[in-house]
């Protein structure tokens, strides 16, 4: 992955969808819900890999703010014929962080990862963010 850490401070190497405004680098992370802005953002990368073979995604995700809030996240692996290759759904509670650890198998040599926080309970100084994104072939 490019810049799976964010450690640029910015959003470098990532394809975003933010229809709400909310996406935000902040404390070297991928903040969704920054400004108290609502759900609905997405960011992907198209990254190279070997079909048939087995991977795995990980990532850091917690719940950031003074404000009470539980987000949902989606993570996706699309093979470029559009199937899915995994997708994966998280809640964060309120002040809860999860290292995540996805399997999947490509079918594809090329698959696009995506994240979308697809819900939020509130999203007022409450945000999901997300960081350390890796893929890799163990
Ligand atoms: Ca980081």
């Amino acid at each position: 992955m490019t810049n799976g850490d964010f450690a640029t401070g910015d959003t470098t190497g990532w394809t975003l969808s933010d229809p709400v405004g909310g996406l935000l680098v902040y404390d070297q992370g991928l903040a969704f819900n920054a400004q108290n802005r609502g759900v609905g953002s997405s960011i992907s990368q198209t990254i190279t890999v070997e079909p048939g073979l087995p991977y795995v995604l990980t990532y850091t995700a917690w719940e950031n703010g003074s404000g009470l809030g539980d987000h949902l996240l989606m993570a996706e692996v699309l093979n470029s014929t559009g199937l899915h290759a995994i997708v994966d759904w998280r809640l964060l509670g309120n002040g809860q962080t999860e290292n995540v650890t996805i399997p999947f198998t490509p079918m594809t040599p090329q698959v696009v990862i995506r994240f979308t926080n697809a819900w939020a309970s509130a999203t007022v100084a409450t945000d999901v963010v997300i960081d350390n994104i890796v893929v890799r072939h163990p």
